[in-house]
Parts: C-alpha cells; structure tokens; sequence
C-alpha cells in the first residue's frame, strides 16, 4: 500500500480524472472496487474529495470518495429511474440562458427546481443581452423570480455587460454553470478568466442551439473558490425527492405546505387543498403551478407511477 494523499477532483476525462493534490495536479484512475462500479453512483465527480496514491510524480490512482457535502443530481435522461451526479461539494449553481431567442419560463422552473431539490443557492444567468433589444421589457419578464429570491443577472460574454455583478456572486464560492448547450457557459467564464480560452462552439443556425461543445466538467480554480463549465444539459429532472416534498422546491408554495385538507396531499385535485386555493387568490403564480403540475408528472412517469 501505497501513501494515501488527499486531493479535489477538477477534471473528469472518461477514465481519467485530474486531482488537485497538495502540491500540483495529479492525473489518476480508479483502483479496483471503484473502478467496478465506475457507473454508478460512486463514479467521481467534478468538486469530490478524494483519496490517491501515486504510482508516480504526476499520476496515480483514487482509492477512495470522501464523503459528499452537496451533490448536484439529476435524473439520467435515458433512464429516467436513474440517477446523474453532476458535481459535488457546490456552493451554488448559475443557470445560464441564451435571452435569445427567449427562453421557456418552464425550462428554467426545471433548473431552479433541481437547484433546491439538491440545497443549492440558485442564480439565473440570462446571457446574449447584446443580442436583445428592449432589454427593459426583456427584465420585466424575469422579475417574478426576483420576487421569489432567485437573483437574475443580465450578462453578455461579448460586450461584458453584467459581469460585474456575476463576479461578486461567485467570490469564495464553488459555482457550476449549467444550462442548456450553448447559453453561453464557457463563453462567460473564458470572459470572466482572461487566458482561460475554454473551446467555444457554434451555434445551428437552423435550430438555434448549440452542438454540445464543452464535453467535459472542470472546476477552475478563481478568486478564492471555484468555477465549474459543464457540457451543456439536453434536459434537466428532479432527482432523489419524494413526489410528496416537491412542493418545498417552490419557494411560493413553502407558506402553505401543512394547510392542506389531507397530509399527503399532492395538491392536485384533492379537495380542501391549500396550494390551489392560493393559486386561484393570486398568491402563487398559475405559470408556475403550472410547472409544479408537469415536474409532478414527470417525476411519476419515471418511478412507474409511484402513487398508484
Ligand atoms: N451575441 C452573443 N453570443 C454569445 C454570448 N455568449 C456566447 N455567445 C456565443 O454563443 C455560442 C455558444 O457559446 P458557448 O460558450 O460555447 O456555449 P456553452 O453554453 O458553453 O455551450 P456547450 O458547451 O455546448 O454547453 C458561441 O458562438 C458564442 O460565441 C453573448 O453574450 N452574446
Ligand atoms: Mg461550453
Ligand atoms: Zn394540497
């Protein structure tokens, strides 16, 4: 047995995972039992803290995942019963969207919801502002998720508008950037770490989205904590809550959980439910019930229906 040394993953490159060890950064793969399990959940991750052994100055091998603090997961969108581990040990998430063309109010319920599904602070990120014109009107549509404690930013990696306000939320903090393909993610951090030149893609001009450019996740290290890119997500699920708690990823709904007629109350067409009555009195917004409705129902077509 070799000296056991500790370190942080910041790369994962298929087999291979770089760690930052005391002294530089160590490339490593997985020892025996870790790496039988390579897919499952004990696969490591972006931001885990791990156990390696050098086999020689650069390289070695993880034998162990130290416990995770937080860990952003979501559901595998192939096998919806599964689970995706996306990055461990996070502070917070910025959720990055293109302003243009103008993002599904829907989708991003779906990104804020696993964000408080998994205890992370949530940032909405709305990027390409160069691109918009009446930016007035354009923030008029997200104040409602400043009402509900989601700070909104309003960046352009290009003119670098925004940026600003962006850096002083990330100091000391680790961050991933999630959001769709090409929203902007690595774009905004190469213009937030000047000499980062993280690879940038293009976008189809036929379907406007972008090709999956960044492939894999890495922590950068920056002023004082840690930036993470991730490859752009073709959808996003709440993973590892029960139906029954999806309600508390609503920060609207968390005053009226507990009021309703019945305590398993999925608030959906039960009698005497209190999410619904502040629904139709304008207390909760009816879009964002809404989104409540289809994550519910998604959340159940993955488990097989797991309330029947
Ligand atoms: N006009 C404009 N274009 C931008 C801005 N930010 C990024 N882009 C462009 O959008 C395209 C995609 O940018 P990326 O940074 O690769 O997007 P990404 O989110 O990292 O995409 P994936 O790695 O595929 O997930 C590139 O052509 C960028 O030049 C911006 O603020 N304004
Ligand atoms: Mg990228
Ligand atoms: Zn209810």
């Amino acid at each position: 047995m070799g000296v056991r040394e500790q370190g942080i993953v910041i790369r994962t490159l298929g087999s291979a995972y770089d760690v930052q060890g005391p002294d530089g950064v160590v490339r490593c793969v997985l020892r025996g039992r870790l790496r039988r399990q390579r897919d499952g959940p004990q696969r490591p991750v972006i931001g885990d803290h791990v156990e390696f052994e050098r086999v020689s100055p650069r390289e070695g091998a993880i034998v162990a995942i130290l416990p995770r603090r937080t860990a952003l997961v979501r559901r595998e969108p192939l096998d919806p019963s599964r689970a995706h581990v996306l990055a461990a040990n996070l502070d917070q998430i910025v959720a990055v969207f293109a302003a243009v063309p103008e993002p599904d109010l829907f989708q991003i319920d779906r990104y804020l919801a696993v964000a408080e599904a998994n205890h992370l602070l949530a940032i909405l990120c709305m990027n390409k502002m160069d691109l918009v014109e009446d930016r007035e009107s354009f923030r008029a549509r997200f104040a409602e998720y400043e009402a509900l404690g989601y700070p909104v930013l309003y960046t352009s990696a290009v003119t670098g508008t925004g940026l600003e306000a962006l850096r002083e939320r990330l100091q000391g903090k680790i961050t991933a950037f999630i959001g769709p393909s090409g929203a902007g993610k690595s774009s905004l951090l190469n213009a937030l770490q000047p000499g980062l030149a993280l690879k940038v893609g293009s976008i189809n001009p036929r379907t406007g989205m972008g090709r999956h450019t960044t492939t894999h996740s890495e922590l950068i290290p920056f002023d004082g904590g840690y930036l993470a890119d991730t490859p752009g997500l073709r959808d996003i699920g709440v993973w590892g809550i029960p139906p029954e708690d999806l309600a508390v990823c609503f920060p609207e709904m968390r005053p009226y959980l507990g009021q309703c007629e019945f305590s398993d109350c999925l608030h959906l067409e039960e009698p005497g439910c209190a999410i619904r009555r502040a629904v139709a009195r304008g207390k909760i917004r009816r879009r964002r019930y809404e989104s409540y409705q289809r994550i519910l129902i998604e959340q159940q077509v993955a488990w097989g229906g797991l309330h029947e």
